[in-house]
């Protein structure tokens, strides 16, 4: 199965719950009423386009009924189709690299998929022939930096560690320190999974962008907050209290294989006008990659 079949096969559920609940709900109709549109934003709100994202949608579309400009209840569907295109276009982006060094800082809560993500990325990245490297600056649990290894034995690339409980914010110097003296063009920094509501932890962020800030300045940096998607509404204010904290740059959705809640991602694009760059579906090596909001919409509508 290709990349667009895995992410189609991921959404059935969100698929089915929005998408055919919407041609349930108009089969039969012709009148765009209040009623019939009721009914839709109950399905919105039901596949997680959050309630802000879908009372947007739902206005404009009332708004283009009042105008004469949409008049049949079969073109619902496409209707809603291309808001949410238009709301995932906007400001989508690709990942930033670099002429030197740049440095990818992955963040989020536990288990979203952090260090996955990052032996996905290093394989994507490296099959593109980019020189890449990972810091394990995740130091709190013992078996974290061995995990990192694993998937930097899959990818090919080297692992900057230290022993657990060190600073994280001297892996990152010396993985900084080792990425140039290796003329590597990505450094991908894992840390440890933390809840976004402990300041402490948030603090602890804060210094290694800091340490960052001050050994690169002015080279490319993403701050990637990594999300599960089954984890629906809660991942948007995880979205949200890390980008107040450390200022995200972008976010990887992963698990989108099998969820509803895929509709998320569209919540997130629209609440917070972060571009989600990468999405995963899956646990293998080549279930990740760049975020393509068309082809989104095409996968979930299809
Ligand atoms: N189904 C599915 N599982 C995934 C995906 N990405 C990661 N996982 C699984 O999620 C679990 C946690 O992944 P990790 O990469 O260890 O998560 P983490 O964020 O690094 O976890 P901590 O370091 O403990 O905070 C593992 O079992 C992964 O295989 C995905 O896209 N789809
Ligand atoms: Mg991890």
């Amino acid at each position: 199965m290709g990349f667009f079949d895995r992410l189609k096969d991921g959404l059935t559920r969100t698929r089915d719950q929005l998408v055919a609940g919407i041609e349930n709900v108009v089969l039969g109709k012709k009148k765009i009423d209040d009623a019939l549109l009721d009914e839709i934003e109950e399905l919105m709100i039901l596949s997680d386009l959050g309630v802000e994202t879908t009372s947007r949608i739902i206005s404009s579309v009332q708004e283009k009924v009042r105008r004469n400009e949409l008049d049949d209840a079969s073109l619902l569907k496409k209707e809603i189709k291309e808001q949410i295109r238009a709301i995932l276009v906007r400001d989508s982006a690709p990942l930033r690299y670099g002429t030197s060094l740049a440095v990818y800082l992955v963040i989020g809560v536990n288990g979203v998929g952090k260090t996955t993500t990052i032996g996905k990325m290093a394989s994507m990245l490296k099959s593109q022939g980019r020189k890449v490297i990972l810091g394990a600056a995740d130091t709190f649990r013992a078996a974290a930096a061995e995990q990192l290894v694993l998937w930097g034995e899959r990818a090919g690339t080297d692992v900057i560690r230290h022993k657990s409980g060190a600073d994280p914010g001297a892996v990152v110097f010396d993985a900084i320190a080792a990425a140039r003296a290796r003329e590597q063009e990505i450094l991908i920094i894992d840390t440890a999974g933390r809840l976004h509501t402990k300041s402490n932890l948030m603090e602890e962020l804060k210094k290694i962008n800091r340490v960052i800030e001050r050994e690169l300045p002015g080279e490319p940096r993403e701050v990637l907050l990594v999300l599960d998607a089954t984890t629906g509404q809660n991942a948007l204010s995880q979205a949200k209290l890390f980008n107040q904290a450390v200022g995200v740059t972008g976010i990887v959705l992963t698990k989108l294989d099998g969820t509803a809640k895929g509709g998320i991602i569209v919540a997130i694009a629209s609440e917070l006008g972060i571009p989600v760059k990468m999405v995963g579906v899956g646990e293998k090596i080549e279930d990740l990659q760049p975020f393509d909001p068309n082809e989104f919409v095409e996968a979930l509508f299809d």
